[in-house]
């Protein structure tokens, strides 16, 4: 029968295709298959990309079944013309309806255990990183500073902790009589939430901040705002999470990890929630270099006392063979004045 026939063949076509896609697979990382994603850079990247290429696939390869039935029903079971009987109705099947009913849940439950396992590989921490990095957003810009640094080897071990500045912030106790604060006992104006490293990296309106990283290393962030909730965002991570004041009184896991960048480059972040007036400005770099590289950094940028060059984020760049300014963005100008100053009318 040719109607048979032309199913069989479509049947055939579509698991071609699957079986295609099977054996080429994820590990082409190619723009088709990623949907519109960018390319990872990190494993955990990776993991997450894989898990969309597949959903999509799925949702695709249930598109059709779906389109394709409705097609056949249309066209295969239509009225007949110059009939007056209905074609034959089959509802009230009772097996065929348990079975629809179940299957979305088997699907739903497949998708489930996947984002599951992907997500606890994301969300997963160790308990010695090689470098963790203190992460400050304000409005509206960023600063970074390393906590601690070991890339084994003795190279580049480093504890940036600036005690100075983290003892300056501690709140004064609490004198007899005082009204405990409204934030869970404190003051709005207690920031000794807030880290302080010897090596810092703060953005301006001039100077987009370079957060400079090594490749092949395992890296935690370690995030907490000064004002309102800002979010980190690095596209190339496929990760983004929200910036808070006071994270631990905010329940906020203020702490994640990569186990590694995979590649050097520089790769544009920015601030994805909705902050106020500059938010949109509120980009940063991170600049991923070889671990020799970076060992070479952080001995430049620190402090000459403690036996460094104590140069600038840009200086250090320079030093190390890298452009001391951002490539992947640029700074915006924040200067309310700027459109009318340049003859803009009207706005
Ligand atoms: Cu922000």
């Amino acid at each position: 029968m040719a109607q048979s026939r032309i199913l069989r063949r479509a049947g055939l076509a579509v698991s071609l295709g699957v079986t295609a896609l099977l054996l080429s697979g994820c590990s082409i990382d190619n723009k088709v298959l990623r949907f519109g994603w960018p390319s990872g850079v990190t494993p955990q990247a990776t993991r997450m990309r894989e898990l969309w290429t597949w959903s999509i696939i799925a949702a695709l390869a249930m598109g059709a079944l779906v389109w394709g039935l409705i097609f056949w029903a249309v066209i295969f079971h239509r009225k007949k013309k110059d009939s007056p009987e209905f074609p034959r109705q089959t509802a009230y099947n009772v097996p065929l309806e348990l079975a629809y009913t179940a299957v979305p849940f088997v699907i739903i439950s497949v998708l489930f255990y996947f984002t599951v396992v992907v997500q606890s590989h994301v969300l997963e921490k160790t308990d010695n990183p090689d470098v963790v990095v203190d992460v400050t957003a304000f409005q509206w810009n960023w600063k970074f500073g390393y906590r601690s640094i070991d890339l084994g080897d003795g190279a580049g071990r480093y504890d940036g902790v600036d005690q100075a500045a983290q003892a300056a912030v501690q709140p004064k106790p609490v004198e007899e009589g005082e009204l405990p604060g409204p934030l869970h006992g404190k003051y709005p104006q207690d920031l000794s939430y807030l880290r302080y490293d010897t090596i810092e990296t703060v953005g301006t309106s001039e100077e987009i901040p370079i957060l400079v990283l090594p490749t092949g290393k395992r890296i935690q962030f370690d995030l907490a705002s000064a004002d309102v909730i800002h979010a980190f965002w690095v596209p190339e991570f496929l990760f983004k999470r929200d910036v808070l004041p006071n994270p631990k009184e905010n329940h906020s896991d203020n702490v994640f990890q990569i186990s590694e960048i995979e590649r050097e480059g520089a790769f544009v972040g920015r601030c994805a929630e909705m902050c106020g007036t500059f938010h949109s400005m509120m980009n940063f770099e991170v600049r991923a270099v070889t671990p020799e590289k970076f060992a070479q950094y952080i001995e430049l940028r620190t402090p000459e006392e403690e036996g460094g060059q104590g140069l600038t984020t840009a200086e250090a760049l320079q030093a190390i063979g890298e452009s001391p300014v951002a490539t992947s963005t640029s700074p915006f100008t924040t200067d309310r004045g700027y459109q009318q100053a340049s003859g803009v009318d009207g706005i």
